[in-house]
């Protein structure tokens, strides 16, 4: 497990790895992270069905205040390259979902994107992430993109962009990293509220029928593993309600 996971990461994009690593030690330094018991048979998967082979590598964790912190690499074939991290609070924490995916091929980045997605009923961010997000330094990337119509679950502060260099790709990762900081204090410091806990579901299972609506992930999936097993995934692994 270990010498595989190192040589995907080996093959990947190094920005994937950068992220990747930066995401694991903002985890490490705030979070009281423990093991997240993901069926042994989804740790590491490898599929091939027309033509190009899919490896996916995930690492997970849980936490007090997150049920599942979910860290995916994944490679197929020669040209794609994709970094997946979702944070799911616990149902009595009233937090945004943290996102990110980085997709590659060939050397380059196509398509980067970050956001701290709000789950309440008011489809609002927190004063305090609004606060927090304001008052970080003031970006700029040469290629922004546009959103897919079922991303109405992105915040106002959502980044998504082509990286046009590689400072373009340190910089969204500088950014991402500061979101993600941002995110875990927050988190540590607000307190459960049970009562809440309808809302919040209803806003996580929003947050994640919109996510299964990404054709462009499940056409990867569907192409490597078959139709039922790409269901599975994204309902189960990687866009699960509770
Ligand atoms: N995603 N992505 O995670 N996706 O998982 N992703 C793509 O250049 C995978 C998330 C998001 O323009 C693309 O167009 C696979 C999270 C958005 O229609 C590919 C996995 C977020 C787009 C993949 C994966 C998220 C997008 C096309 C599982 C946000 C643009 C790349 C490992 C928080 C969609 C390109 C559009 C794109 C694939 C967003 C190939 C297989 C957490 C908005």
């Amino acid at each position: 497990m270990l010498s595989s996971s190192l040589s995907l990461r080996s093959q990947l994009h190094p920005a994937l790895g950068q992220l990747a690593d930066g995401i694991e030690t903002v985890w490490r330094q705030h979070l009281d992270l423990s093991p997240y018991p993901l069926p042994a048979e989804l740790g590491y998967v490898e599929g091939r069905l027309e033509g190009e082979k899919l490896t996916i590598e995930n690492r997970c964790y849980q936490t007090p205040q997150f049920r599942k912190l979910h860290l995916e690499l994944a490679k197929v074939g020669a040209n794609l390259d994709i970094l997946h991290c979702v944070m799911f609070p616990r149902s009595d924490y009233a937090l945004p979902m943290f996102g990110t995916d980085l997709v590659g091929g060939r050397g380059q980045i196509s398509a980067a994107i970050a956001d701290l997605s709000p789950t309440s009923p008011d489809r609002r961010l927190p004063s305090a992430y609004q606060h927090d997000l304001n008052v970080l330094p003031a970006s700029h990337f040469s290629q922004p993109r546009e959103l897919p119509p079922w991303g109405d679950i992105f915040s106002e502060f959502c980044l998504f962009i082509r990286p046009g260099s590689a400072q373009e790709e340190a910089q969204f990762i500088d950014r991402v990293t500061a979101m993600l900081k941002i995110h875990c204090l927050q988190a540590i410091t607000t307190p459960s509220t049970p009562e809440q806990q309808d809302d919040i579901l209803a806003g996580q299972r929003y947050y994640c029928t919109k996510q299964q609506q990404n054709d462009k992930t499940r056409r990867v999936l569907e192409k490597a593993f078959g139709n039922d097993w790409a269901n599975h995934y994204m309902t189960t692994v990687l866009f699960d309600c509770v």
